[in-house]
């Protein structure tokens, strides 16, 4: 299906927008991109973010997106190494609390927390990152009683590869063909929101018949990029499946699951990597995401963007399509040319 579609910050790239409903208005809290210079490849390099900005709005599709400044940067962060990814954000008890993935000083991602006292920040991050933290992308669900839940993970260069039983391996392990799929994992978060609750879990996810989803069903297993929210009282869990880029879901009862898959929530985009937040706003549904179009591709220099998002009667998302077909041709022609000048240089 075909929606309209916003870009939403056209003055900076951003990328991986996590969004929230704070004192009735929508906070988004993506990740900053620029042009560092750095080559790109598999493990993710050329994403060398450095620091988060907030933006908020009362109206998604055509008002003012305010842009709340720089609220954390990696310079104030004690433990940091480098590359800032994927944010999150939840509230609880009158504070803000802002998760992020960061490399350390020996280049492992770990997950800080960082403390506000409103939803536009600034955060102050904490000493040390989360004890027995690894991997990327943390999102944060708030379920109805109050307990709060982050979700995490993500391969290649999200390093999820590295870890079994919450263990770091000697060696690297990244299933293939008929090993079940790398799962993401939750943890319940401490009363203070500054730890996991618990030994993180695997997020399972099955097909309708209740077998795992295998390391060879690229076009559909977990990759990065978790989400969860919830629809008419169940779990939604989506999801990047990565190197073959669609955002999926996959439903069950419950935080934890098992989930079971049921679809495609947004086919690829321009760019290699798809992210995504999913939140109810005055009545409709959204689905907050990036795309590399505006860049001219540059997988690296990303864009935020929305559109609405609908369900039909039985709960299943309608699949969005990524491209649009006119960017699209815009976008051949852009790169067309950055290839002809490149050619025309090494000749
Ligand atoms: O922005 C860096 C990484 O790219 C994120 O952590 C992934 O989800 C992908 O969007």
């Amino acid at each position: 299906m075909k929606k309209e579609k916003r870009y939403l910050v056209p003055d900076l790239y951003m990328a991986d927008p996590s969004v929230h409903v704070f004192n009735g208005k929508i906070y988004i809290y993506p990740s900053h991109d620029w042009e560092s210079g750095v080559a790109e490849n598999d493990n993710g390099d050329h994403f060398n973010m450095k620091d988060y900005h907030v933006y908020s709005t009362d109206d998604i599709m055509n008002g003012e997106i305010k842009d709340h400044g720089v609220v954390l940067d990696v310079k104030d962060i004690p433990w940091s190494g480098r590359q800032l990814w994927d944010c999150d954000v939840a509230f609880k008890n009158g504070k803000y609390y802002m998760y992020f993935p960061l490399k350390d000083r020996n280049d492992i991602f770990r997950m800080g927390v960082a403390v506000s006292d409103t939803p536009e920040g600034p955060f102050t991050p904490c000493e040390a990152p989360m004890k027995g933290s690894y991997s990327i992308d943390p999102a944060v669900f708030r379920d109805d009683d109050g307990s709060h839940y982050i979700y995490f993970g993500g391969l290649w260069g999200g390093q999820l590869q590295r870890y079994k039983d919450n263990k770091a391996l000697e060696s690297a392990h990244l299933p293939q063909g008929n090993e079940d799929a790398l799962p993401a994992r939750i943890a319940r978060l401490s009363d203070d929101m500054l730890e996991f609750a618990e030994e993180p879990r695997s997020v399972i996810i099955t097909d309708e018949e209740g077998n795992l989803l295998k390391a060879g069903d690229t076009e559909c297993r977990f990759f990065e990029a978790s989400w969860m929210h919830k629809y008419e009282g169940k779990y939604y869990f989506s999801y990047s499946t990565g190197d073959t880029h669609n955002l999926c879901y996959a439903v069950g009862d419950n935080p934890y699951g098992p989930f079971v898959y049921q679809g495609i929530i947004l086919t690829p985009v321009v760019g290699w990597t798809t992210h995504h937040s999913i939140v109810e706003y005055k009545g409709k549904w959204y689905l907050f995401h990036h795309d590399s179009v505006p860049s001219g591709g540059r997988t690296w220099l990303r864009s935020l963007k929305v559109c609405e998002l609908e369900y039909d009667e039985n709960g299943k998302i309608l699949t969005i399509e990524g491209t649009d077909e006119q960017k699209m041709s815009e976008l051949d022609i852009a790169l067309c040319s950055t290839i002809l000048t490149a050619e025309t240089k090494d000749s």
